[in-house]
């Protein structure tokens, strides 16, 4: 049985027992939390309060903004400008990269978030969530640039998000396996409920948008072939489907129960890899199901060790259960397709 500590506390015991986070890491990932709860608050206001619907704008990848996109992000940046923890903030809601203002003390740190994934389903009343990245600010020279934030998924210090679902629950990894927090909404604060998550290595549910179907590269159409020819298919298995078009919630259920997330590339959009964002979907979302047994590739290589170019980047996203992932990346290999 997991003992209940409070975030505050299993972050103190990261940072003086296993030395695994310094106290400015472990004051930031604080701060991202209350931000994260304030957020909650919002979501769940739903039509009593005046957040949902669109807002009048579009983010930089050309996506209309729901009023709870702009929220969430004004969210993260009010709550973590002023602390002395951060040099600066990038998001999927921003086009350049957010300076941490001078009237503030710089930190070392460097932050980025997608404040809403997911936020197709706000209106209908689905989870949704926050997802973010840490990494160190470069060393070496004054300011900060855009280029500082182009280091690949295994230079990560933290990641996790917070998924706004039946519960509201914080899963977060420094570098020391997964561990889950549930809101307590009657003392207000995250909870410890599940720590050293474990992603079993063979799965029989699979979550891939099938209407996509017509325009992937053949190893993810034999791949979901296969699953789809069930127990008298060459898998010899009956398999599951589930998808939920929010991110956050299908690889949560992957978190706690396995299974194999594939948003690959596909042909509408030849010169794409993907629609999901390298810096602040993939590779957080890499780096957690790494760390809870599992593996997370574009199609060819591992997404930690994929270079970033852009701040904005897609990449095409295979993850989950290892056996199963390590399967479709074969596929690819013996197609010797793009990725
Ligand atoms: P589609 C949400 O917009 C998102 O970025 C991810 O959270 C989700 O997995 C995906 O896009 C859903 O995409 O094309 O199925 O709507």
């Amino acid at each position: 049985m997991t003992e209940r500590i409070s975030f505050t506390r299993y972050l103190v015991e990261q940072q003086r027992d296993h030395g695994r986070i310094p106290p400015q890491l472990r004051l930031l990932l604080e701060v991202v939390a209350r931000a994260c709860k304030r957020i909650a608050l919002a979501v769940n206001k739903g039509d009593l309060g005046d957040v949902m619907g669109t807002a009048s704008t579009e983010n930089v990848q050309g996506e209309v903004q729901k009023k709870l996109d702009i929220i969430a992000n004004e969210t993260l940046i009010e709550a973590n400008e002023w602390g002395g923890h951060l040099a600066a903030m990038a998001s999927e809601e921003m086009e350049g990269i957010y300076l941490v203002p001078n009237r503030y003390p710089q930190g070392e740190y460097l932050l980025l978030f997608d404040p809403l994934d997911g936020s197709s389903n706000i209106d209908v009343n689905v989870s949704i969530g926050t997802i973010f990245s840490v990494l160190k600010k470069p060393e070496g020279h004054p300011g900060v640039h855009e280029s500082d934030f182009l280091q690949p998924g295994s230079a990560q210090v933290a990641a996790g998000y917070c998924i706004y679902g039946p519960q509201t629950t914080l899963v977060l990894t420094v570098g020391d396996g997964v561990a889950m927090f549930t809101l307590d909404r009657e003392q207000g604060s995250f909870v410890l409920t599940r720590e050293n998550i474990r992603i079993p290595e063979d799965t029989k549910e699979f979550a891939i948008n099938m209407s996509n179907m017509r325009h992937w590269d053949a190893p993810v159409r034999r791949y979901i072939d296969e699953c789809l020819a069930g127990e008298t298919g060459p898998r010899g298995k009956n398999f599951n489907m589930r998808w939920i078009a929010s991110m956050v919630a299908d690889v949560h259920r992957i978190l706690m129960r396995g299974g194999i997330f594939m948003y690959p590339w596909d042909k509408r959009e030849p010169n794409k890899p993907g629609k999901l964002r390298l810096m602040y979907e993939a590779n957080p979302m890499g780096w957690l199901v790494e760390q809870a047994g599992g593996s997370a590739t574009n199609g060819c290589e591992r997404i930690l060790d994929v270079q970033p170019t852009q701040l904005h980047q897609r990449v095409s996203v295979i993850l989950g259960s290892k056996n199963e992932v390590e399967r479709v990346t074969s596929y690819h290999g013996e197609a010797g397709s793009n990725a």
